[in-house]
């Protein structure tokens, strides 16, 4: 009875156990890790903040992911960002597969791009004029050369703690002491490619002033206007006015990432929610709707500046491919019918408040920061207002609660630094089980 109770049971007993759990994605670490560097092909994937090695995803539905080994999860990484209104989404579907039988790339102009491009700036007031790229860094190098080219001037403004893409320029950390010129914050950067970088610091105006008083040809200031690469770091209402006031005072463009932040918490950018004057914006992720796709954008004096009307150049093979044009324009039209917001607002406060509830009741010293569908805890006793905050967390307790939140069946990014992003499948049964997982994983 018992032998055949077992075989029966066999899957369930050893999930239970979590013997068997992550057999497959060990087997498939092991073949990949051969030709692909580290196994994976973007470093926040090898779980190396997390320890362990990276699960492997056989597929994904709604705001549901499952690994090779059939775990299921409530999706909270959603692919870093652009899986907003969930996986296999048919809407999504249906218009790329009818896209993908006219043809998958022509090198020239199709439909889509106009189509895409007219929904992009009809949510950003700021921008009159779009360039598609297949990538947000791609998007930021553009805008860098962009920025130089209308202003005149080289040096560029950053914030420690802000990732704008893998761009040798913004790879910079912090000079040693009080100096405020950048090292290069990759092997292979060279002090050369970041002599034009100044890093201030996040929420502190002043230190941006320090920064003009002392240097020369500051063309312009990069930012994401809701930090998501410290962990979700909102700024304050003082530090959008000071970088307003500077941006006309000292006429230094403003330079808002938004690869991030676009369309998460409102159709349009975080910039106008915060009131941040922008120059030049930089998508991706949910532009795209899980296909490569970034873009730069500002008014039409600025972008005309860019080639082939202007003498700034700019190219790319594979830009506005009309297949990830099709996943772009069929994500946003969902949004835009759904228009999600207040429930992304009401399911995030929930979430937080209930992580905060068990955290208190369980004497664990936690922070939740929120902006929209973005937020994420901090294993902290103080606020995260900056980088320096965010790095005294403490990222071992954010290790083992990692894990036994995986366990649970929640996907969180594997990283004490990384944003949780929601998405318009999630209900109040997966908030439910989630906070119950939270809950045994403190
Ligand atoms: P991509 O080149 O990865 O498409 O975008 C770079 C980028 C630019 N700007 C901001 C504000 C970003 O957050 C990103 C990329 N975000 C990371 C997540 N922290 C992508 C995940 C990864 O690197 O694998």
């Amino acid at each position: 009875m018992l032998y055949f109770y077992f075989i029966f049971n066999f899957k369930k007993i050893f999930n239970k156990f979590n013997i068997m759990k992550l057999i497959n994605s060990e087997k498939l670490y092991q073949r990949s890790v051969k030709t692909l560097v580290g196994g994976v092909n973007s470093p926040v994937r090898a779980f190396k903040s997390v320890g362990g090695n990276p699960l492997f995803i056989e597929s994904a539905n709604g705001t549901f992911i499952k690994d090779v080994d059939g775990n299921e999860y409530v999706d909270y990484v959603l692919s870093y960002g652009p899986m907003i209104i969930g996986h296999v989404h048919p809407q999504v579907q249906e218009f790329v597969v009818k896209t993908l039988e006219k043809g998958y790339s022509f090198g020239a102009t199709s439909e889509n791009e106009a189509i895409l491009a007219e929904l992009v700036c009809s949510a950003f007031p700021t921008m009159d004029k779009i360039r598609f790229v297949n990538s947000g860094t791609e998007a930021v190098m553009s805008a860098i050369r962009l920025a130089r080219a209308f202003s005149g001037k080289n040096k560029i403004i950053k914030f420690s703690g802000c990732y704008h893409g893998h761009t040798d320029a913004l790879l910079v950390e912090a000079g040693s002491g009080l100096a405020t010129l950048s090292m290069p914050g990759s092997g292979g950067v060279t002090q050369a490619s970041v002599q034009d970088t100044l890093i201030a610091k996040y929420n502190d105006i002043a230190s941006v002033e320090k920064l003009i008083q002392e240097h020369e040809g500051i063309g312009a200031i990069f930012l994401e206007p809701i930090a998501g690469n410290m962990g979700v770091v909102v700024p304050t209402k003082a530090f959008i006015e000071g970088l307003n006031r500077i941006r006309k005072q000292h006429n230094i463009l403003i330079v808002a990432d938004e690869v991030m932040t676009g369309f998460r918490s409102c159709f349009g950018g975080a910039q106008e929610l915060l009131g941040l004057e922008t120059d030049i914006t930089c998508l991706g992720k949910v532009i795209g709707g899980g296909f490569p796709v970034g873009a730069y954008g500002a008014r039409a004096e600025i972008m005309d500046r860019v080639s082939p009307l202007g003498d700034m150049y700019q190219a790319g093979t594979l830009s506005g491919n009309p297949v990830a044009m099709a996943g772009g324009i069929a994500t946003l039209t969902v949004v835009k019918e759904e228009n999600p917001y207040a429930f992304f607002n009401d399911y995030a406060q929930k979430l937080s408040e209930g992580m905060l509830g068990f955290a208190k009741e369980k004497g664990v010293p936690l922070q939740v920061n929120r902006f929209g569908s973005m937020m994420n805890p901090f294993f902290s006793e103080n606020p995260i207002q900056n980088y320096e905050d965010a790095k005294k967390c403490d990222t071992q307790k954010f290790a083992s609660f990692f894990w036994k939140m995986l366990e649970g069946g929640m996907y969180l990014p594997p990283s004490q630094f990384e944003a949780w992003f929601l998405n318009t499948q999630l209900n109040d049964a997966t908030l439910n089980k989630t906070l119950e997982v939270f809950k045994n994983s403190i």
